[in-house]
């Protein structure tokens, strides 16, 4: 169980590798699930540090690297510039986003490698791994892909399958092939460090599957668990790769090695407090080391493994710091259907977006939370974000909040009138309002984000009822004082969505807040009718959230139809069509049935072999480029195809007078084009 009272908080998510823009599933993923953590524990003035960065080590970076043809520090200083300002544009509030390549960062990984080392927690092996023989390097990880042995997905990475989430060895691929040249790669010796990770099984059962049984999500016990109880138990892990790019391994015969980017990258974590607390005046070690911190991770599923068991067996065995509280990770958020690909474009980029929805930052943050992928996997559409938007964002929360202010501008010239006698109604409505800040923060501090925007609303619909209840638009023609009480209410229920939706919709309730005049406002003023007082003015906010049309969403859907088209041709299992040509051209070319007559391997050439033909018209001789495909002997007496008006070649000394015509497939092998019976030799192809 978690326990007790916190003195402050260390709240981190996951460090997104810097190898291409953010996309909706990231921040559904574990960004937006923490900045509302996070700005929630601040509005309760909890000491906080909220941290993340660039992950900008691993493989993920050198390949994005050499596909684009630039360095991996040219592509980790664009994409980490890129993202930063994603975060900051959606009122992610992190204290400090750093990046791994920083020297802080590098040092402080070594240490702790070192440390390990020192304590003897590495066993040094020679063992075999895959290595490119044409790209002549080592393979780590992602540069491998093969079929998963668990799942049968054809694309699984060397390190681990993303479609079943399963950790896995390169070696325990199905067809392993290289990422760099294609080919199939061999085993070669090489020495790395492993952590025994079976050392610490006895520990982590205790620390998860005991202490923490009942506080953290069923998707992640489940996956410790199967770690966890797997029958072979837990296997050593390498922490150390052959690769130029990332931390060099600080030990002696080590060179041309680093350490495994998922060694260093959640240390990231650390160096980056410690950069945060360089800044601010602060003490990095109470945020790691006192007992009375609450670390707590968000991530997606995919990294659990490496947040349960792999870094807290560093973290423990280094002896002096704090272990996760909790790792509330998500389930994967995909998009009209379709698993998010970064390579098949099919995402709804974050800069993007915002080009197209300019100011729309709380619309997202709101889809993306209602629709949370909290405890299954979950599916965005342009339609639902549409719908939520128009039905609940328009038509209840800004509804109301509209009315309440409007209403007040109308009978009160924007001044809060004062409240006079209750009714039992009224009565009624306050206490419930009583009772949200309390609901809301208790789904929140057990991370049910959707359970908490869900009540969130529910006290926007609570307003809107109030209103519709008691009609303020009729009771003004007969008494005033009625309505200043209802209005009153109204407000001052507005002025509480003030404060509790602010973890949901930042930008939001900025704007509320400076309506009302109520900008030092917190969660603990919450709760009741007395924030707004009365003859406090109040201004107009103008629309908080406006209607979005179908055509604005079609078009969203249209742009993804067309990256799905585009996919569909890239994957087509042939080669793409050539341009159109004329009848008239097709007509000049002269294909016929020719029989061959005789053939022979063209001396010094491994291609080549020279044809005598039979064309009907006459004997003629061609080279063709097939020795590799073909023997001699098989080829005399066989009809083929042959275009017979190509002009002439000369090749290795001889005319070739025409060109036999081949089936090629895709992986370039060779078939004749033959009649389905025997025709006679100089019958037209058309
Ligand atoms: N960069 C994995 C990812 O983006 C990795 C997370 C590191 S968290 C320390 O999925
Ligand atoms: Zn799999």
């Amino acid at each position: 169980m978690s326990k007790k009272n916190f003195k402050r908080y260390t709240v981190t998510s996951a460090l997104p590798y810097a190898n291409g823009p953010l996309h909706i599933g990231h921040l559904a993923g574990c960004y937006i699930p923490s900045d509302i953590y996070v700005r929630y524990l601040r509005s309760r003035g909890r000491d906080v540090a909220y941290i993340c960065g660039s992950d900008e080590h691993g493989v993920a970076i050198t390949i994005k690297a050499k596909k684009e043809g630039l360095t991996p520090q040219q592509i980790v200083d664009r994409y980490n510039g890129m993202m930063k300002k994603s975060f900051e544009e959606f009122g992610i509030s992190f204290d400090k986003y750093s990046r791994t390549s920083n020297k802080v960062h590098h040092e402080t990984a070594q240490e702790l490698f070192k440390d390990l080392y020192n304590k003897g927690e590495f066993i040094e092996q020679v063992t075999e791994q895959y290595y490119d023989e044409e790209a002549e390097q080592f393979l780590a990880d992602r540069y491998i892909e093969g079929t998963c042995p668990v799942c049968g997905n054809e694309n699984a990475y060397g390190d681990q399958c993303e479609r079943c989430g399963s950790s896995l060895s390169p070696t325990e691929l199905i067809n392993p092939k290289s990422k760099l040249s294609g080919a199939t790669p061999v085993l070669k010796e090489t020495k790395h460090w492993f952590l025994d990770l079976a050392r610490y099984s006895g520990f982590l059962k205790k620390y998860i599957l005991e202490e923490h049984k009942d506080d953290w999500k069923n998707n992640v016990l489940g996956q410790c668990r199967s770690w966890l109880e797997a029958g072979d138990g837990l296997q050593a892990r390498s922490m150390t790769r052959d690769m130029e790019w990332g931390i060099p391994v600080p030990l002696e015969g080590a060179e041309g090695k680093v350490l495994y980017v998922w060694f260093d990258a959640p240390i990231g974590y650390i160096s980056a407090t410690k950069e945060w607390a360089a800044e601010t005046d602060k003490d990095w070690e109470l945020y790691w080391k006192d007992e009375e911190t609450k670390l707590v991770h968000f991530i997606g599923k995919d990294n659990i493994v490496f947040h349960c068991i792999i870094f807290p067996a560093i973290l423990k065995t280094h002896g002096e710091f704090i272990l996760p509280d909790n790792v509330p990770a998500n389930e994967f958020l995909n998009l009209e259907g379709d698993k998010i690909s970064t390579s098949r474009n099919w995402a709804v980029w974050l800069h993007e977006y915002l080009e197209e929805f300019p100011g729309k930052q709380d619309v997202l943050r709101y889809v993306l939370t209602a629709n949370a992928p909290e405890t299954k996997d979950n599916d965005f559409t342009w339609k639902d974000f549409q719908a939520r938007n128009n039905s609940e964002l328009v038509a209840i929360y800004g509804n109301f909040i509209n009315r309440a202010i409007v209403l007040t501008h109308k009978y009160f010239d924007g001044a809060v009138p004062a409240k006079a006698e209750l009714s039992s109604y009224d009565q009624e409505i306050l206490d419930e309002l009583n009772s949200f800040p309390a609901k809301i923060a208790d789904s929140l501090e057990r991370y049910r984000f959707r359970e908490a925007l869900a009540t969130m609303m529910e006290l926007a619909r609570l307003g809107n009822k109030y209103l519709a209840d008691t009609e303020p638009w009729k009771t003004i023609k007969t008494d005033e004082t009625r309505t200043g009480t209802i209005l009153n209410i109204a407000l001052n229920i507005a002025a509480n969505l003030a404060i509790l939706s602010e973890p949901f919709l930042p930008f939001t309730s900025a704007k509320l807040k400076e309506s009302f005049g109520m900008e030092g406002q917190k969660w603990e003023n919450a709760g009741n009718a007395d924030l707004l007082e009365a003859g406090e003015l109040v201004q107009k906010t103008g629309l908080l959230f406006e209607k979005i049309e179908d055509e604005v969403v079609e078009k969203q859907i249209q742009r993804l139809m067309d990256a799905k088209k585009e996919n569909e041709l890239a994957d087509a299992k042939a080669e793409p069509m050539k341009d159109i040509i004329s009848f008239d051209d097709f007509v000049k070319l002269d294909m016929r049935v020719v029989t061959v007559l005789e053939a022979e391997k063209m001396p010094k050439s491994k291609k080549l072999i020279k044809l005598k033909v039979d064309t009907g018209l006459g004997t003629r001789t061609v080279l063709s480029g097939v020795a590799e495909h073909f023997e001699p002997e098989f080829l005399v007496g066989k009809q083929v195809t042959m275009l017979i008006n190509l002009a002439p070649r000369k090749m290795m000394g001889i005319d070739s007078e025409g060109m036999i015509l081949m089936a090629e497939d895709k992986d370039g092998k060779l078939k004749l084009i033959q009649p389905h019976e025997g025709t006679a030799p100089g019958s037209t192809v058309s």
